[in-house]
C-alpha cells in the first residue's frame, strides 16, 4: 500500500464507521449492508467480529453446529427454543487481509472481509452453504435479512407446518401463528412457527434454524431469478444456527439436540382417540364410550371440547351438563378410557370467577402499556390472557390443574393459543415479561402457544406424577419438548387429507414427532370413502384422533354405517396390533429426534423422484413401512418405490424397488409396503392399552438382501422410570447376507409383558434351523418351515438362520 492508498484506506475506514453512512441510508430509506469487517476478536467459543454497520458473533455448539448472530448492536442472549450451550470447537483461526478462516473437526468456515460474507464447507472442502455474494446480510430499520446463494439443483424441505409441496423451492412463507378455520390448502401462515429448514444440493445436506420469534419470512427463491434465497426478521437479531451434518437424519439429530426432544408419551395416547365438538353431556360421552366397547372398536381416549365448562370458563365444569363430573370420569376410567379436556388461554373477566380474581390479584396477565390487562373477546366473552412468558404466571397456571388432575383427567388440549380472539388481531403494543426480557406482542406472539403448552405440561406432569398427554395447536421451535400437535381446522376433502400428510411429515422433519390431523376432516362431512381412506392413513400417523366440528354429522367409526364399519374396525385393530412397533418408533424419536412419520426425503434424500408432485406425499412410518397416501377416489395409484426390496403389506407381493408401479388402491386397501429386511413387532388385538395382549409378540420379518438392526423397546407406558433404566430394550439384527436373525441380550430392568416371540417369515426361502447361541435350544420350529416360536429369555442371545 502506498501513501495515497493508505490515506484513502484510512479515510474510508473513518467514513464508513462514522454515523453519516447509516444516516444517509436511513434518510433515503434504502437498506444498508452490514459492510466490511473492521476487527475480529477471539472468544472462548468463537469469534466476535465488528463490521462497518453491525456486530457479528460466530460460536460453535458442536463440531457441525455453528451459530451466527448479527445485529447493529447485539443484545442479551435469550431463547425459548435452545436448551444447549456454546462450546469450544473452533480451531486453526487464520486472519489475512481479505478473509478470516476457522475450522472445526467437521467444517471449514471462511469469512470474506470486504464485505462480510460467510461460507461453510465440509471437510472435503465441498461448499455446503454461503452468503449470496452480492447482498449478504442487509438491514432496513429494525428489519434484517440474510441472503444465501441458491444452488442450481437445490431443494428446501422443512419449516414445519407449512402448506405447499415437499420441496419449498419457489415459495415464500411467513411465520405469524394464525388461527384459520378451514384453511385453504395453500394458506400461509398457519398455527405454528418452526423456522428450521434443510437444504439439499449436489448430494450434500445442511440445515438452518433461525431462532427469532418476531414475524419472519423465508423466501426460497420465490421472486428472484433463482440466484439466492433469503430469510428476514422483522426485528431482533439475525440469529441462526448452521447445521453441517452430512445427512437429513444427521441434521435432525443435531437440531433436536439443540432444541430438545419429546419424552416418552403415555402408551394410551398413541392408541385411537375420539373427539368431537362437542359431546354435550356426561350421558352423551358415556354412551359413546359404551358403544366403543359394545361394538368392539378399540379406543383409549375420549375428549371434552369447550361445552363441558361453565360458560366456557377454564378450570370449571358445567353443573348442568356434567353434574357429578368426578363420578363421570370414574365411569370412563372403569371402561378403560382416559379423558382429555380442552383448555383455552382466555380467562373470562368476571367477579364471580375465582381463576380471574386470583389471576388479577397475582398479576399474571399480559398488559397494555398503561399496565391494564389486555382484554379481548373469545368463547367466554371478554377475557384476559395469561402472560405465559412470565415465570410466576406459569407457576400459577400449573397449579390451576390441580382440580382436573384430582378428578382423573390425564389429557390436556391447548387450543386458541396463537393467541386467537374474535377479530383475530390483538394489539402489538401488548406487553410480555419474556422471562425478564420485557417485550411486546411482536416478539411474544409466536412463542405464546409454546409457553402455554410448557406450563400445561410441567404442571400436569408434576401433579399427576406420571406422563400427561398434552396437545397444542400453536407452538414454536422446541415446543416438541412439551406437547404433541395437531394441524388445526382442516376440511373434509381429499386434497386436504393429502396436505395433512405433508404437514405431519414436515413437522416430523422439524422436531415434532408426535403430530396428526383431525382424522376425517374437521369442517364439513366426509364421504364414506373419504372417511375410510383417511382412517387407514391415520393408522400410520403418530397422532391418531377422530375430530369434527360443531354441526357436522356424527363421525364415530360406526356412525357412517355398515359400509364403513367392518373396515373401520379392522383398521383401528391394526393400529392396536402395531402398537409395540409404533412405541419403538416413538422411543427412537425420544432418543434421536428422528420422527415417526418420515418424509422419503429423510432416507432417500437424493432420489429426485420423491420430490415430484405425484410422489411427494409418500413417507416411511418408522423403519419398516412405506405409505403411499392417495385420494379416496383413486382405485389405482402410481407409487414410486425407492431403491431396495419392497413387499405389499396386505399380500406380500414383492417389488424390486427403484421403480414406478401402478397398484390397486381401493379404499379398503391403502398402498402400504414393507421394506426388505424389516422387523415388525405386533401384538394381539386389544380394546384399549389397559388390556393385556396375549403373551406372544409376533415378529414379522421380511426378507431382504440387506442388514438391519431393529431396536425393540418397552417400558411401563406411564411413568418416567425409564429415564432411570426401567425399560426393556433388545436389538434384533437381521442380516440378509449372512442369513441370520440375531436377538441380542435384553437391556434394562423392566420385565417385558411378552413371554414368547413368534417369528413370521415373509419372502424367505426355506428356514433351516433355529438355534440358541448357547446350544440350549430355546426354539421350537413347528413343522411349518415358515413359522417359528422362540422363548423370550432376557439372558440369551440367540440366532435364527435360514438356507
Ligand atoms: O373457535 O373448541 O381447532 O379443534 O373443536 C373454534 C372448539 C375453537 C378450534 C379447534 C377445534 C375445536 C374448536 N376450536
Amino acid at each position: 500500500m502506498n501513501k495515497k492508498q493508505l490515506l484513502k484506506f484510512i479515510a474510508l475506514t473513518i467514513f464508513s464507521t462514522s454515523v453519516f453512512a447509516s444516516d444517509t441510508d436511513a434518510q433515503n430509506n434504502l437498506s444498508q449492508n452490514i459492510g466490511k469487517v473492521k476487527s475480529v476478536k477471539i472468544l472462548n467459543e468463537g469469534l466476535s467480529i465488528t463490521t462497518e454497520n453491525a456486530q457479528v458473533i460466530l460460536i460453535s455448539y458442536l463440531p457441525d453446529v455453528v451459530r451466527v448472530r448479527i445485529a447493529r448492536k447485539l443484545a442479551d442472549d435469550f431463547s425459548y427454543a435452545v436448551i444447549q450451550y456454546a462450546n469450544k470447537y473452533f480451531k486453526n483461526f487464520v486472519e489475512t487481509k481479505n478473509d478470516i478462516k476457522v475450522e472445526t473437526d467437521s467444517l471449514y468456515i471462511t469469512i470474506d472481509k470486504n464485505p462480510f460474507r460467510i461460507s461453510f464447507y465440509n471437510r472435503k472442502m465441498q461448499l455446503l452453504n454461503s452468503d449470496y455474494t452480492a447482498m449478504g446480510t442487509t438491514m432496513w430499520n429494525d428489519e434484517i435479512t440474510t441472503h444465501k446463494k441458491m444452488f442450481a439443483d437445490e431443494k428446501f424441505i422443512g419449516l414445519g407446518e407449512k402448506t405447499g409441496g415437499l420441496n419449498r423451492r419457489g415459495s415464500s412463507y411467513n411465520n405469524w401463528n394464525t388461527d384459520k378455520f378451514a384453511y385453504p390448502t395453500d394458506f400461509d401462515p398457519l398455527y405454528k412457527t418452526i423456522p428450521f429448514y434443510i437444504g439439499i444440493h449436489d448430494s450434500l445436506t445442511y440445515a438452518i434454524f433461525l431462532d427469532n420469534s418476531y414475524k419472519t419470512n423465508f423466501n426460497f427463491g420465490a421472486s428472484t431469478d433463482e440466484q439466492f434465497m433469503s430469510y428476514t426478521c422483522e426485528s431482533g437479531e439475525m440469529n441462526y444456527y448452521f447445521f453441517g451434518s452430512a445427512t437429513v437424519a444427521g441434521v435432525i439429530e443435531d437440531y433436536t439436540w439443540l432444541t430438545g426432544r419429546m419424552k416418552m408419551p403415555p402408551l394410551w395416547s398413541i392408541g385411537y382417540q375420539q373427539c368431537r365438538w362437542s359431546y354435550m353431556s356426561d350421558k352423551e360421552v358415556l354412551s359413546v364410550a359404551k358403544t366403543f366397547r359394545e361394538k368392539k372398536f378399540p379406543c383409549d381416549v375420549i375428549y371434552n371440547d369447550i361445552d363441558y365448562m361453565d360458560r366456557y370458563r377454564v378450570f370449571t365444569w358445567s353443573d348442568e351438563k356434567f353434574p357429578n363430573h368426578k363420578n363421570y370420569i370414574k365411569q370412563l376410567n372403569d371402561m378403560n378410557f382416559h379423558l382429555a379436556v380442552i383448555i383455552d388461554p382466555g380467562i373470562a373477566v368476571a367477579d364471580d370467577y375465582t381463576v380471574s380474581k386470583d389471576g388479577l390479584a397475582k398479576n399474571v396477565f399480559a398488559t397494555y402499556p398503561d399496565g391494564k390487562p389486555l382484554i379481548a373477546n373469545v368463547w367466554p366473552g371478554r377475557c384476559n390472557f395469561p402472560d405465559f412468558t412470565k415465570p410466576a404466571t406459569r407457576t400459577w397456571w400449573e397449579n390451576n390443574f390441580k382440580g382436573l388432575v384430582d378428578d382423573g383427567v390425564e389429557g390436556f388440549w391447548n387450543d386458541m393459543n396463537e393467541p386467537a380472539s374474535w377479530g383475530q388481531s390483538l394489539s402489538n403494543t401488548v406487553e410480555f415479561d419474556f422471562d425478564g426480557h420485557k417485550t411486546t406482542m411482536k416478539q411474544a406472539h409466536n412463542v405464546y402457544g409454546m409457553q402455554m403448552s410448557r406450563a400445561t405440561f410441567e404442571g400436569t406432569k408434576r401433579l399427576l406424577n406420571k406422563r400427561p398427554f398434552v396437545l397444542t395447536r400453536a407452538t414454536y421451535a422446541g415446543g416438541q419438548r412439551y406437547s404433541a400437535v395437531w394441524t388445526g381446522d382442516n376440511d373434509a376433502y381429499d386434497d386436504h387429507m393429502l396436505l395433512g400428510v405433508r404437514l405431519v411429515n414436515s413437522l416430523g422433519l422439524c422436531g415434532f414427532a408426535f403430530a396428526g390431523p383431525d382424522m376425517g376432516g374437521f369442517a364439513n362431512d366426509a364421504t364414506k370413502d373419504l372417511f375410510q381412506r383417511w382412517l387407514s392413513i391415520c393408522v400410520f400417523t403418530p397422532f391418531f384422533r377422530n375430530h369434527s366440528m360443531m354441526g357436522t354429522r356424527d363421525k364415530e367409526p360406526w356412525a357412517l354405517g355398515e359400509y364403513v364399519e367392518p373396515e373401520a374396525r379392522r383398521q383401528i385393530e391394526l393400529r392396536y396390533q402395531l402398537l409395540p412397533y409404533t412405541y419403538c418408533m416413538f422411543h427412537a424419536a425420544v432418543e434421536t429426534g428422528i420422527p415417526v412419520a418420515r418424509s422419503l426425503a429423510l432416507n432417500y434424500t437424493n432420489d429426485e423422484k420423491i420430490y415430484y408432485g405425484d410422489f411427494e406425499n409418500e413417507y416411511l412410518y418408522g423403519d419398516a413401512f412405506l405409505i403411499a397416501p392417495c385420494k379416496s377416489t383413486e382405485k389405482f395409484t402410481k407409487v414410486h418405490l425407492p431403491k431396495g426390496e419392497w413387499y405389499r403389506f396386505n399380500d406380500d407381493k414383492k417389488y424390486k424397488g427403484d421403480e414406478e408401479v401402478i397398484v390397486e388402491s381401493p379404499v379398503t386397501n391403502l398402498p402400504v409396503f414393507v421394506k426388505g429386511g424389516a422387523v415388525i413387532p405386533m401384538q394381539s388385538i386389544i380394546q384399549s392399552t389397559a388390556e393385556m395382549p396375549s403373551d406372544t409378540l409376533v415378529l414379522q420379518v421380511y426378507y431382504g438382501q440387506t442388514s438391519n438392526t431393529f431396536v425393540y423397546y418397552e417400558d411401563d407406558g406411564s411413568s418416567y422410570d425409564y429415564e432411570n433404566g426401567n425399560f426393556y430394550k433388545r436389538e434384533i439384527k437381521f442380516d440378509g447376507e449372512k442369513k441370520t436373525i440375531t436377538f441380542e441380550k435384553a437391556e434394562g430392568s423392566y420385565k417385558t409383558k411378552f413371554k414368547y416371540f413368534k417369528v413370521l417369515f415373509h419372502g424367505f426361502d426355506e428356514i433351516q434351523s433355529i438355534a440358541s447361541s448357547d446350544g440350549n435350544g430355546y426354539y421350537l420350529l413347528k413343522g411349518n418351515p415358515t413359522k417359528g416360536f422362540v422363548k423370550n429369555n432376557n439372558q440369551m442371545n440367540f440366532t435364527v438362520t435360514w438356507k
